[in-house]
């Protein structure tokens, strides 16, 4: 019966952010919606990639409406940008296919700020790699009086952060604060049910994740932890490497398999790659909560104070162990510098 039970009693991630809201008697609910709106968002984007490989067969056999078929994360940031402003909910935007900020109409604006990757690593769609929506949450001081430096806070600031994969099954990640949540959508109801309840990264991982094409140009501390991951020292078995390219997919891995996920800085690119607000925060807060760490090479993940909204920084998270190799390579090089 308890099997039975547990079957038809669907904790959906609306009821399970409502049991979570109701520790915080101060809020009115406002969450609650702002969250459904980015549900909304996700379902929308799932079904929008799950027919992506269809479409243009789709095109060539049906009725194409001569419009040009969009981008997909062109159409997905349409969305979550609709989806945001009409929740009511949030006073300003910052989305990685917009250059600059969007101010909500003044008449529709609510407390949030979300910051968010539409639709992260795109360029994967065609091969059918699992893809996915970042987001991070910030509460605004005065939403009448919002300005861009409301916007450049410190993760540490973050009230909420998640991410949405479309793989092989679509699977929400969110963190409001109290730990980490996984939710996987039933196609058949249209709901994100509660999978993985309170989500822990192992302590320490046998997997790294990288892109080893930029050995060339990696610094010492990071070239020396990546040999020690190949040729461990203290007799232990190297590690395996997994990197898929798709920063959604390799950081549910880590999350759940534990190791250590690096996008270092090079010669090349001296803040590395992924950016600070919607890549870089939303995935540090997710790997605290969890009971890993996110670091830069200089300081913790979340303490940096982006100046730029589209500001790059290096990323070095995932087990709370393996991180801490790599944060003692880094404080040697700065000790001996
Ligand atoms: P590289 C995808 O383009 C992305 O922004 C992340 O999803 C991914 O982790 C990273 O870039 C991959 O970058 O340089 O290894 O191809």
């Amino acid at each position: 019966h308890a099997a039975e039970a547990q079957r038809t009693d669907l904790m959906t991630i609306t009821r399970h952010v409502l049991n979570e809201q109701s520790r915080h008697p101060e809020s009115r609910g406002d969450f609650t919606i702002l969250l459904s709106h980015i549900v909304l968002g996700c379902k929308f984007v799932a079904s929008a990639v799950n027919k992506a490989g269809l479409a243009k067969l789709i095109g060539l056999a049906g009725e194409t409406n001569g419009e040009e078929q969009k981008k997909l994360d062109v159409l997905s940031n349409e969305v979550f940008v609709k989806a945001l402003v009409s929740s009511g909910r949030t006073c300003v935007l910052v989305s990685e296919e917009n250059e600059e900020a969007i101010f909500v109409d003044p008449a529709l604006r609510g407390k949030y700020c979300v910051c968010f990757d539409p639709l992260d690593g795109s360029s994967n769609i065609d091969c059918g790699v699992s893809i996915g929506t970042i987001f991070g949450i910030y509460m605004i001081k005065d939403k009448d009086n919002v300005t861009l430096e409301d916007v450049l806070q410190p993760g540490t600031h973050m009230l909420a952060a998640g991410y949405c994969m479309y793989g092989s099954s679509c699977t929400l990640v969110l963190s409001t604060g109290n730990g980490v949540n996984g939710f996987t959508l039933d196609p058949s109801l249209g709901e994100f049910i509660l999978t993985h309840p309170n989500i822990k990264i192992p302590k320490k991982g046998k997997i790294y994740s990288v892109n080893e094409g930029n050995a060339r140009n990696w610094d010492g501390p990071t070239t020396k932890y990546v040999e020690k991951c190949k040729f461990p020292q203290d007799g232990s078995s190297p590690k395996s490497l997994r990197y898929i390219g798709s920063m959604v997919a390799d950081v549910h891995r880590t999350l759940l398999y534990g190791g250590i996920f690096l996008y270092p800085a090079d010669k090349k690119s001296p803040n590395g790659k992924l950016r600070v607000l919607y890549e870089v925060f939303p995935m540090s807060f997710l790997m605290e909560q969890a009971g890993g760490q996110a670091f830069t090479g200089k300081q913790r993940a979340l303490e940096l104070a982006p100046t730029k909204l589209h500001d790059r920084s290096p990323v070095f998270l995932g087990s709370y162990h393996d991180v801490e190799e790599i944060k003692a390579l880094y404080a040697s090089e700065s000790s001996s510098a």
